[in-house]
């Protein structure tokens, strides 16, 4: 099979910055198909995307002949297929607070926020953009509250969310990050969580990774 990877991509969705910092993390070169979410009325939902996702969702990663969907899956499966420089921690216990940190942003807090979540609103029920913003702001900040409880009382956690090499939980924190200040948030508020988004954006992998970067952002 070729080792060609093209990932499916929008440059301001945080799943797939996701897994541009882990591609990045590995060194592994890849090239990016922009999928953009707004125009024609969402290139995703198209029925040629829809065969290659048919959740209608960024990012997927082909790899070779290999569509692989779900940002976390992705960014396991890279774990697992290019070992070195792990996106998961040595041991189970870390591996397990890596996993529910990630899991609180890519579960609990980003579903909530999502596009379609978003026009689901204005469309079906007109709610106006103040109160879809309120929304949006309303699970972010419930979200970042718990995380950085997660955060700042625990051992593990060192220049990065768990110990001091990034894992598959900055992977998940620092595009989440992005979207907090998009809608207005002051980060300053979790100051573990901007802390550890400072020593992340210091290191090419997430920097190269940020939205700004994407060939695909609007002049
Ligand atoms: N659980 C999925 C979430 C993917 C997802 O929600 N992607 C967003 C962009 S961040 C998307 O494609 N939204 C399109 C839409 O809502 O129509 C993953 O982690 O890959």
């Amino acid at each position: 099979m070729s080792d060609q990877l093209r990932l499916y991509s929008y440059w301001r969705s945080s799943a797939a910055y996701r897994v541009r910092i882990g591609l990045n993390l590995k060194g592994l070169p890849y090239e990016i198909v922009p999928i953009h979410l707004l125009r024609d009325g969402g290139q995703q939902r198209t029925e040629e995307y829809r065969r290659i996702n048919p959740q209608g969702l960024v990012p997927v990663l082909q790899h070779g002949s290999r569509q692989l969907r779900q940002s976390l899956a992705i960014l396991e499966y890279l774990d697992e297929t290019w070992p070195a420089r792990p996106l998961l921690p040595t041991t189970a216990r870390s591996r397990q607070r890596a996993r529910a940190l990630a899991l609180a942003i890519a579960c609990d807090v980003h579903p909530l926020n999502n596009l379609r979540v978003l026009q689901y609103f204005e469309h079906e029920w007109n709610v106006p953009q103040p109160e879809r913003d309120a929304w949006v702001q309303h699970w972010i900040n419930e979200g970042f509250a718990a995380i950085e409880s997660m955060l700042n009382d625990h051992l593990s956690t060192g220049q990065y969310c768990e110990g001091e090499t990034p894992t598959i939980a900055d992977c998940c924190l620092i595009p989440q990050v992005y979207n907090a200040r998009r809608f207005g948030i002051d980060v300053a508020r979790f100051p573990t969580i901007a802390r550890i988004e400072q020593a992340c954006l210091q290191l090419p992998a997430f920097d190269l990774a940020r939205p700004e970067m994407q060939p695909d952002k609007p002049a």
